[in-house]
């Protein structure tokens, strides 16, 4: 098994691989629920909470700069995805249409499926942060979160949301649906921040 889909990482790509990881060869689907499918003129992101509360459509999101990505991908069970392809739109370009309110610290992301994830908002807002909607040149498979989903490259993958619609902004921490289960509240993978704290 061990064999078939991961490899131990080439000494050339060690510094690229964080502690306790492998290399997976294909691009493993991992999810806590069933695939939702839901067609893009039916696609909505809300904003709420401390922000004024806005719904995008498809349309809002895709007339925002599109930018390439290639972004590391870090699974908590010890696989990583290097190089990955992406196409989407960039976190920092997304943050100007909404109306922050005051003291905003954390975001709580949602999802279509009802999973969640929470960051603070410095963690959220970074240049290399995107919201994916192509995945190789190819329209995002839902499988991996089709039509739309986040990516935090610096973050373990569970931060990744699939099947984004939501972020709740908060002067305040809220867990999601992982860090509720005893994993680690950030989740950096250079720090092997994998469960608790
Ligand atoms: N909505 C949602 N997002 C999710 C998950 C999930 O179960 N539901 N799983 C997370 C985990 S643990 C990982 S490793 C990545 C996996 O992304 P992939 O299936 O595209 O490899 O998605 C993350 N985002
Ligand atoms: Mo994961």
């Amino acid at each position: 098994m061990a064999g078939t889909f991961f490899e131990k990482p080439d000494p050339d790509l060690g510094d690229r691989v964080p502690p306790g990881q492998h290399l997976a060869k294909r691009f493993p689907v991992l999810s806590c629920s069933e695939t939702p499918q839901i067609q893009t003129e039916n696609w909505q992101l809300k904003v709420w909470g401390l922000a004024t509360a806005h719904t995008f459509t498809w349309d809002d999101i895709l007339a925002l700069p599109q930018s390439q990505f290639t972004a590391d991908f870090h699974c908590v069970t010890r696989w990583s995805k290097l190089d990955v392809s992406w196409t989407g739109i960039k976190i920092t370009d997304f943050m100007p249409q909404i109306e922050l309110g005051a003291n905003v610290s954390h975001v709580l992301i949602h999802c279509y499926g009802d999973y969640t994830t929470n960051l603070t908002l410095e963690d959220f807002v970074r240049e290399e942060n995107f919201l994916a909607h192509t995945l190789s040149g190819e329209p995002l498979p839902a499988d991996h979160g089709g039509p739309m989903r986040l990516v935090v490259p610096h973050l373990y993958a569970w931060k990744s949301a699939k099947w984004i619609n939501g972020v709740e902004f908060l002067d305040h921490e809220e867990l999601g649906f992982w860090e509720k289960n005893g994993y680690h509240r950030r989740g950096e993978p250079w720090a092997q921040e994998r469960y608790g704290g």
